[in-house]
C-alpha cells in the first residue's frame, strides 16, 4: 500500500535523526574516523528541498552533509562505511564525513569553496540547454566568505540556474550570528538582483511549498534564487563542542522539533511502522559497515 506524503516526509526526517544519533554514539565509541557534523534539528529543511528536486539536478552540500545525502536518497550503509573509512564507503573510505560523492551529489567542507564550483556546474547545465539546476547549501557562518559574493555577481549577470540555500542555524561553531552577520541575509542576495524566498519554520509542510517554489523558479526562469531557512541546530557543532546554554536548547527543542511537529500528523500505527523501518535500516547500515574491510593503500 503506498504511504502518504506525510509519512514519506516523516520517514526522511526520522532516518536522518536516527542516523545522526547513531553516528554520534559510534563516534564516542571510537568507531568513526575524522569528524562528523550532525544535522539534528534541521531535518525539515532537507526533507522539504529534496522532495522538490529533479533527478539530474546537481547538489553541492557542505560539512553538515549527512542529512542532505540521506534526503537525496543516498544509502545509509554506504555513508556509514564512509564515516568509518571503509573500502565500501561512498568514495572508498577516503573522503570521510565531509567529502562524499554519489550520482549528482557532491560535498566539500571548505566553507564557501563549493559555491563557485556549483555555479560553474550550473553554467555547464545552461550551456547544454538542459532544464537541470544546481543547488548549493551554505550556513550563516559562510556568509562571511568573500567568494560567495563573487559567485552571486556572476550567477546574476549570467543568469545561472542555481539555488543558493542558506541554512541559518544561528551559529557558526560557537559564534552566534548576531556578532558575525550584519544587516539582513536576504538583502545580501537582493543587492545582486537575486530573488529570495525566506522562511522561519521547522514545519516541513510549511517549508515544502516554499522550497518547491524556489526550485521551480530557478528551473523555469533559468535564473538564480536564494532560499533562506531560519532553523535550529539541537546538537553540538561537531561532536561535543557546544558552549550554548543547555536549558535554552532544551526549550527551543521542545518548541521547534521538526519531528515532533510532523509526528503529530501520523497515526500511532504509522509511527510504529516508521520507527521500526528506520531502526532496521540504521542498524543494518552500521553493523554491515563495521564488518567491512579497510581499503588497502598502495605505497
Ligand atoms: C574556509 C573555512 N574556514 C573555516 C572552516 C572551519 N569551519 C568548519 S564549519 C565552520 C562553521 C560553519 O558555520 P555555518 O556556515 O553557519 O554552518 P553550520 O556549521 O552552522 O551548519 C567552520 C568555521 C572551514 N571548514 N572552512
Ligand atoms: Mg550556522
Amino acid at each position: 500500500m503506498p504511504m502518504s506524503q506525510d509519512y514519506d516526509l516523516y520517514f526522511t526526517m526520522l532516518l536522518i535523526r536516527r542516523f545522526e544519533e547513531r553516528a554520534l554514539a559510534e563516534f564516542s565509541s571510537g568507531k568513526l574516523v575524522g569528524t562528523t557534523h550532525a544535522y539534528i534539528g534541521q531535518e525539515a529543511d532537507a526533507a522539504a528541498i529534496f522532495s522538490s528536486i529533479a533527478q539530474d539536478d546537481i547538489i553541492w552540500s557542505n560539512h553538515r552533509c549527512h542529512g542532505h545525502f540521506l534526503a537525496y536518497g543516498g544509502d545509509p550503509y554506504r555513508l556509514a562505511a564512509e564515516l568509518m573509512g571503509k573500502k565500501t564507503g561512498l568514495v572508498g573510505g577516503r573522503g570521510g564525513s565531509q567529502h562524499i560523492h554519489w550520482r549528482n551529489f557532491f560535498t566539500n567542507g571548505i566553507q564557501g569553496g563549493i559555491v563557485p564550483v556549483a555555479s560553474g556546474m550550473a553554467l555547464a547545465k545552461k550551456k547544454l540547454k538542459s532544464k537541470d539546476i544546481a543547488i548549493v547549501f551554505i550556513g550563516d557562518g559562510t556568509l562571511g566568505e568573500g567568494v560567495l559574493y563573487e559567485s552571486l555577481n556572476i550567477a546574476s549577470l549570467w543568469n545561472l540556474p542555481i539555488l543558493f540555500v542558506v541554512e541559518n542555524n544561528r551559529y557558526a561553531q560557537t559564534t552566534p550570528m548576531e556578532v558575525a552577520v550584519s544587516g539582513s541575509i536576504s538583502a545580501r542576495f537582493e543587492a545582486f538582483g537575486i530573488k529570495t524566498y525566506e522562511f522561519e519554520s521547522s514545519d516541513v509542510l510549511e517549508l515544502r511549498p516554499g522550497a518547491k517554489n524556489a526550485v521551480d523558479y530557478v528551473r523555469e526562469n533559468q535564473s538564480p534564487a536564494a532560499l533562506i531557512l531560519h532553523t535550529y541546530r539541537f546538537s553540538a557543532h561537531s561532536k561535543g563542542d557546544d558552549t550554548r546554554d543547555r536549558e535554552t536548547i532544551t526549550s527551543i527543542r521542545a518548541k521547534f522539533d521538526p519531528l515532533r511537529i510532523q509526528a503529530s500528523r501520523l497515526s500511532a500505527e504509522e509511527l510504529k511502522k516508521v520507527e521500526s523501518a528506520v531502526s532496521i535500516l540504521v542498524d543494518d547500515a552500521f553493523l554491515r559497515a563495521s564488518a567491512d574491510p579497510f581499503p588497502v593503500l598502495k605505497p
